[in-house]
C-alpha cells in the first residue's frame, strides 16, 4: 500500500512484511550481530509466532535470515515465544525460549546451533529432552515465561530468572543448573513486588560502578551494581531498578525502595516494550533492544502490511553522575548514517516564538541540541510549588515562566501537524530547578485513528548543566533521549501533511518569561541498507 508506505523506516530494524515483537536472543557472534524477533509470517497483527533472523556487521545495515525456529514441536505448537541467548566461555551457544504447547502451556525449550562453524547460524536444532522446565507447583501454566540470559555462579553452576506472578505480585523465579537440560528451582524469589502483575522479558544484569564499559553478565562484585528490569503486562511498559544482588540468599534489593522493580524508573516512557539486553564482548558494552509497536489501528497495520520497529540499540550504563539511573544512548555505528549536517549556534527563541531551523527535508534526522535559560530570568523567577507531571499537563500549550520548550518534529510548513520534544521547567524551593521533559503527540496528526498521548517524565540536570538533547526522527519514529539519556521517550507518529519533502524542524519556546538560547546540530541520515536473504547467499 504506497499510500501509506512513507511510514516505513529508513534506518530502523524491521522485517520486510508483517507483524513483529519482541526482541530476541540478541548476541555477537564470530563477526557478526544476531538479531531474533518474535515474528507472525501470516500477517501483520500478534499470532503464529515463530522466530525471525537478521545479521549485521553493525547493527544498522541488516541481512535478513529464513525463519530460525517454527512452531513444528507439540511444546512450541501454539508459538515459539520470547528467549534469551547465552554464550559459554567455550564458545557454546545455548539458547533458551518458551513455547507455549499444544495444550498453550508455557514451558522453556532448550536450542542451539546445527552447525557452530556457520557465523550466519542458519540452522537450529531443538534439544530432543524439550521442555526442559514446565511450570512449578502453584504457578499458572500460563504464567511462566521468557528465561534470561544465564549467569555463573561462585560455585560454577549457571542460573536464570523466569517471570510469573502469583495473584496480582509479579515474581521472578530462579534455577540453577550445570547443562540446561535438568534445573534446580531455588527456594526463595530474585524479587516480588505487590500489585505490578505479571512480568514478562525479566532481564538482570551488572552495570559498572566505575567507568562506563558493559559487563558479562556474570560479573558480580562490589565494583558492580545489578539492574533488574521487568515488562508489565498489565500497563505494557518496561521498569528497572537498580540494586544489589545477594548470590547466596538469591534475592535482588534495590536501593532505593520508592523505585523497586515494576513501580518506579522506565525505560523510556514512550513506546518501548519486551526489551532485553547482551553483553556485547566485541565492544565491551551493554546494549538494549526494545520493541516499538504502532500508535495506529489494526485495521491500518493490516492495510499497510506491516506492524513494529525495533529501537536503535542502545548502549546502557550507571550513570555515575547521579548513581540512581541508568543511561541510555544510540549505538555510536549509528552515526555512520550521517549526512550533511547544518549547525545553528546561539538561536534566540523568546517567549511565546517557534523559529524555523532551515534544513532541507525532516524525515531522516539526527539532531543533537542544548538550551539555556536566560540567568536574568531565572533569578528574578519566584519560587513555586507546582507540580508538573507530562501526561496530566496540557502539553506544549501550557505556559510556565520557565517552559515549555524545545523542538517540534515532522511538523509541517503550517504547523497544522507537529510532535513537540520539550523540556518544562520549575523553580522549587531553595531555587532548584525541577525539570521534566516530554513528547506532545496530541497535534502530532490530522488522522482521527491514531493514540495522541502527552508522554515523558521527570528528568535530573545536574548544576552547571545545560538542558540537553539528542532526536533521531526517522518517518513514523522519534526516538528522544534526554539529559545523555537519563530520561527516553519514544513516539510513533503518523502526520498526514508533514511527510516527505514537506516536513519541517522547528524550534519553539512557549514560556511566559523566559528567553531561550539554543544551539543544534542536526544531521540528515542515510538510509540504511536492509537486504533480503537470497538461498545463493548461504554460504
Ligand atoms: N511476547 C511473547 C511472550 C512475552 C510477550 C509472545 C511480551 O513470550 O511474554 O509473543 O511481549
Amino acid at each position: 500500500n504506497s499510500m501509506l508506505s512513507w511510514q516505513r523506516t529508513a534506518f530502523h530494524f524491521q522485517p520486510e512484511k508483517n507483524w513483529m515483537n519482541d526482541p530476541n536472543g540478541p548476541m555477537y557472534y564470530k563477526g557478526w550481530y544476531h538479531f531474533f524477533y518474535q515474528y507472525n509470517p501470516n500477517g501483520a497483527v500478534w499470532g503464529d509466532i515463530v522466530w525471525g533472523h537478521a545479521v549485521s556487521r553493525d547493527m544498522i545495515h541488516w541481512l535478513h535470515l529464513p525463519l530460525a525456529m517454527v512452531a513444528d514441536q507439540w511444546y512450541d505448537m501454539q508459538g515459539v515465544w520470547t528467549g534469551s541467548a547465552t554464550i559459554l566461555p567455550n564458545g557454546e551457544i545455548i539458547m533458551l525460549y518458551t513455547g507455549s504447547t499444544n495444550e498453550s502451556v508455557q514451558v522453556q525449550n532448550l536450542a542451539y546451533p546445527a552447525d557452530p562453524s556457520d557465523p550466519l547460524l542458519v540452522d537450529w536444532i531443538k534439544y530432543p529432552g524439550n521442555p526442559v522446565l514446565v511450570p512449578p507447583p502453584g504457578i499458572g501454566t500460563k504464567d511462566f515465561r521468557d528465561p534470561t540470559t544465564a549467569w555463573l555462579t561462585s560455585e560454577g553452576k549457571w542460573r536464570i530468572t523466569i517471570g510469573s506472578k502469583l495473584n496480582k505480585t509479579g515474581i521472578a523465579l530462579v534455577y540453577d543448573t550445570e547443562d540446561f537440560k535438568s534445573y534446580e528451582l531455588k527456594e526463595g524469589l530474585l524479587r516480588a513486588v505487590d500489585g505490578t502483575g505479571m512480568w514478562e522479558c525479566v532481564d538482570f544484569f551488572p552495570v559498572s560502578k566505575k567507568n562506563e564499559n558493559g559487563l558479562d553478565t556474570s560479573v558480580n562484585g562490589d565494583e558492580v551494581k545489578h539492574v533488574m528490569k521487568v515488562s508489565l503486562d498489565d500497563d505494557r511498559h518496561d521498569y528497572y531498578a537498580i540494586g544489589t544482588y545477594d548470590e547466596k540468599s538469591v534475592l535482588f534489593t534495590p536501593d532505593d525502595a520508592k523505585n523497586d522493580v515494576g513501580v518506579g524508573l522506565r525505560y523510556d516512557y514512550g513506546i518501548f516494550y519486551a526489551s532485553k539486553t547482551f553483553y556485547d564482548q566485541n565492544k565491551e558494552r551493554r546494549l538494549l533492544w526494545g520493541w516499538i509497536g504502532e500508535s495506529d489501528s489494526e485495521y491500518a497495520d493490516v492495510a499497510k502490511g506491516w506492524a513494529s520497529v525495533q529501537s536503535i540499540p542502545r548502549t546502557v550504563e550507571l550513570d555515575r553522575k547521579t548513581g540512581s539511573n541508568l543511561l541510555q544512548w544510540p549505538v555510536a555505528e549509528v552515526e555512520s548514517l550521517r549526512l550533511r549536517s547544518d549547525e545553528f549556534k546561539n538561536l534566540k527563541a523568546k517567549p511565546g516564538s517557534v523559529v524555523s531551523i532551515d534544513i532541507e527535508t525532516a524525515t531522516q534526522l539526527d539532531i543533537v541540541a542544548e538550551f539555556e535559560i536566560d540567568k536574568e530570568t531565572l533569578e528574578k523567577t519566584p519560587e513555586s510549588n507546582e507540580e508538573y507531571t507530562c501526561g496530566n499537563s496540557g502539553g506544549s500549550k501550557q505556559r510556565g515562566a520557565l517552559g515549555p520548550f524545545g523542538l517540534l518534529v515532522l511538523a509541517d510548513e503550517g504547523l497544522f501537524e507537529y510532535t513537540p520534544q520539550y523540556f518544562y521547567v520549575i523553580k522549587g524551593s531553595n531555587g532548584n530547578l525541577k525539570t521534566s521533559f516530554c513528547a506532545d503527540q496530541s497535534r502530532s496528526s490530522q488522522a482521527n485513528d491514531v493514540r495522541k498521548q502527552i508522554v515523558g517524565s521527570a528528568v535530573p540536570v545536574l548544576k552547571d548543566e545545560k538542558f540537553s538533547l539528542r532526536i533521531l526522527v526517522d518517518h513514523s519514529i522519534v526516538e528522544s533521549f534526554a539529559q545523555g539519556g537519563r530520561t527516553v521517550v519514544t513516539s510513533r507518529v503518523y502526520p498526514t501533511k508533514a511527510i516527505y519533502g514537506a516536513a519541517r524542524l522547528f524550534l519553539f519556546n512557549n514560556a511566559t518569561e523566559a528567553t531561550v538560547t539554543a544551539s543544534l546540530n542536526v544531521w540528515q541520515m542515510n538510509s540504511a541498507f536492509i537486504r533480503p536473504f537470497h538461498p545463493d547467499q548461504k554460504n
